[in-house]
């Protein structure tokens, strides 16, 4: 399999919501790791999803490229976005 460049990735979600799950699913399934920031186990992380995205729904996906920051919303999404890395 490819290495999938995740650099700059955080999934910002929590452990029993379904939409989270699959998308942790999707992840493995595809071999990818990136780093879990669970929003009600860190309320900093709820915090600064909803200071940068504008809302705490997740799963939400936090994009930096070079700086730039980009929220992810919606789960089929993330997939989509996930599956052409
Ligand atoms: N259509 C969304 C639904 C996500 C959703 O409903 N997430 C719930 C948790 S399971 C949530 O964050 N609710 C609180 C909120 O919307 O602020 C998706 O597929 O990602």
């Amino acid at each position: 399999m490819t290495e999938k460049n995740t650099q700059g990735l955080a999934l910002y979600h929590f452990e029993t919501c379904p939409y989270c799950q699959k998308v942790r699913r999707a992840m493995a399934e595809l071999g990818i790791n990136i780093e879990l920031r669970d929003t009600r186990q860190n309320p900093e992380y709820r915090e600064e999803q909803v200071n940068g995205g504008g809302k705490g729904q997740v799963p939400c996906l936090r994009i930096d490229q070079a700086g730039e920051i980009t929220w992810m919303y919606e789960s089929d999404a993330i997939i989509d976005y996930l599956k052409a890395l």
